[in-house]
């Protein structure tokens, strides 16, 4: 791998060598990058900025906002809505579809975020991050809908994340691997740390909410109680257990060293399929988890073949190392 090569520098050579990008995308990948950055900043000040504590307001999902959540999502449309490099955008913290203003050029794509994931992380000082997709607006009429916006995942143009943690790292994909960056704060530049990211196939190591047991459908229980009797089980091998709270960190460990994520249905809110939501958590995770060789599924489908008919659809959510979501997927259609 190259030494110092900066996200402009990766994305420019992406345009131009492999022609995997047309120009418009890399503007807007690097406006994310900028409004991460910011977003960054503001999670680094903490207390001495006065961006902890809620905001006093609910989203139109009844959660409580956060601060820092209204700080990140309008960082990343004042940062977006100018450019010209879109048509509309969507966010976790806005109810309907934000329509590029009128008085800036648009363009052919829409942007999703969920724009401060694991929001019970902030206050605690334990890594969260911002996570978006990308998709393009279907031809054929002028304007955008919020149907437009209703497209698999595996329409998306480019995913990723940004992890607010120990270091700030941005992690892309355009459809052709996963690469890592992580920021040089003295640099200003988000500088390439890793190329082609692979979750190792097998893991001995799960992630899922212990507290909901009782509340989980059999599957996930027959899973968790294998994983759980170790070396005297049917696994043969002992396993290690994670939960940050925030999926950017989960996700974060899974594509550094393998694992599997899971937060699945369960009885608590039965008619709700589940907590994480498909369109700006679920799609683009899952891409980039396939995309570094592991797999999504919802217990039963791929989620990048989910048909979306919601912006704020949720869905059960099952990734990471292949062989073990494989094997939970394979439990769901056995039970
Ligand atoms: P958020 O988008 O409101 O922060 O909620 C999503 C988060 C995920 O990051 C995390 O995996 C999950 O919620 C944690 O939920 P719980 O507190 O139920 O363990
Ligand atoms: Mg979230």
């Amino acid at each position: 791998m190259k030494k110092n090569v900066s996200l402009t520098r990766y994305l420019v050579e992406q345009q131009r060598d492999d022609g995997l990008i047309p120009g418009q995308l890399r503007l807007l990948l690097e406006v994310v990058a900028r409004a991460c950055k910011r977003i960054s900043q503001s999670v680094n000040k903490g207390a001495i900025g006065d961006v902890l504590g809620t905001a006093g307001s609910e989203n139109v999902q009844g959660e409580v906002q956060k601060k820092l959540d209204i700080i990140a999502n309008e960082v990343l449309i004042e940062a977006n809505e100018w450019g010209g490099h879109l048509a509309a955008m969507a966010s976790e913290e806005m109810e309907g579809i934000y329509l590029v203003p009128n008085r800036y050029p648009h363009g052919e794509y829409l942007l999703m975020f969920d724009p401060l994931d694991g929001s019970s992380n902030i206050d605690v000082n334990v890594s969260i991050g911002t996570i978006f997709s990308v998709l393009k607006k279907p031809d054929g009429h002028p304007g955008v809908t919020e149907q437009d916006f209703m497209q698999p995942g595996s329409q998306q143009v480019a995913a990723g994340y940004c992890i607010y943690g120990p270091q700030t790292t941005l992690v892309l994909t355009v459809g052709a691997g996963v690469a890592m960056f992580t920021l040089d704060r003295e640099q200003g530049s988000f500088v390439l740390v890793q190329e082609n990211v692979r979750i190792p196939e097998d893991t001995k190591e799960f992630a899922i909410n212990m507290s909901n047991m009782r509340h989980w459908d059999a599957p996930v229980k027959r899973y968790v109680d294998e994983c759980l009797a170790g070396v005297e089980g049917p696994r043969g091998k002992d396993f290690n257990m994670r939960w940050i709270a925030s999926m950017v960190a989960d996700v974060h460990r899974i594509m550094t060293r393998g694992g599997i994520f899971m937060y699945p249905w369960d009885k608590r809110e039965p008619h709700k399929p589940g907590k994480l939501r498909l369109m700006y958590e679920a799609n683009p995770m899952a891409w980039l988890v396939e995309q570094a060789g592991g797999a999504a599924t919802n217990g039963k489908q791929r989620i990048l073949d989910l048909q979306p008919t919601q912006l704020h659809e949720r869905v059960s959510v099952i990734l990471g190392s292949k062989n073990e979501v494989e094997k939970v997927t394979r439990y769901h259609s056995e039970a």
